[in-house]
């Protein structure tokens, strides 16, 4: 299959690529959450959902392989070194108590995938303690063995952890494809820049096309 994507056309078919869908948590996404409580306005990350599921429910049908990622730490924050947990609002930081349980800690309410791009059977969730997908997790050599060559992503933050997760597979030889509707940033001209900077140089990191070229690639 081909999209008339940029830089310039993304082939890969479906049986060697995954749709990967970085850190869609309630904690990001929902009011009330952790990104709000940072001062951030979370209704623009929220505005991405409805392509996000057309994407997805595209992509469940055409029966490639789907990945949910979460930014979660273990409890006893054994993953998460005090750089990062210093960092930031200290007020509060990863592991304390914030409006939906503790803070990008794994099993809290806040650290769950909303409930419109909700993982199902089959599907694989991924809880990462870094920014970037492949750190401290066994997703590389689960690629490797489903014969993935090719990555389609969707998810926030667009110049967080889509970004580094795409820079990393990228370095692992994958080539990445960014669904530009279906991610999102809290300061829109990072966004812009990601973009931008994904695809620069012959699509250096990769290509972006939009959801409504995926879907109708697939159909
Ligand atoms: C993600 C973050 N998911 N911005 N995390 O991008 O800290």
């Amino acid at each position: 299959m081909q999209i008339d994507a940029r830089p310039f056309a993304y082939d890969f078919d479906v049986a060697h690529t995954a749709l990967v869908i970085i850190d869609m948590q309630r904690d990001f996404i929902e009011p009330g959450g952790f990104g709000e409580t940072l001062g951030n306005d979370v209704s623009l990350l929220a505005a991405i959902v409805p392509a996000c599921q057309a994407a997805l429910g595209a992509w469940r049908r055409a029966g490639g392989m789907v990945v949910h990622t979460r930014e979660a730490h273990k409890p006893d924050l054994s993953d998460c070194p005090p750089a990062k947990r210093l960092r930031g609002n200290p007020s509060l930081r990863i592991g304390d108590v914030g409006p939906m349980g503790r803070i990008l800690v794994a099993g809290e309410p806040g650290n769950q995938i909303i409930p419109a791009l909700s993982p199902v059977a089959g599907e694989t969730v991924i809880d990462k303690p870094g920014k970037g997908m492949f750190y401290g997790t066994t997703l590389h050599a689960q690629f490797q063995q489903a014969g993935i060559t090719h990555l389609i992503f969707m998810g926030v933050t667009t110049e967080v952890c889509v970004q580094t997760s795409m820079r990393e597979a990228n370095d692992r030889g994958y080539d990445c494809l960014l669904l530009e509707d279906c991610t999102e940033s809290y300061f829109p001209h990072f966004k812009a820049a990601a973009v931008e900077m994904l695809r620069a140089q012959g699509a250096i990191v990769g290509w972006t096309a939009t959801s409504a070229q995926l879907i109708t690639t697939l159909k």
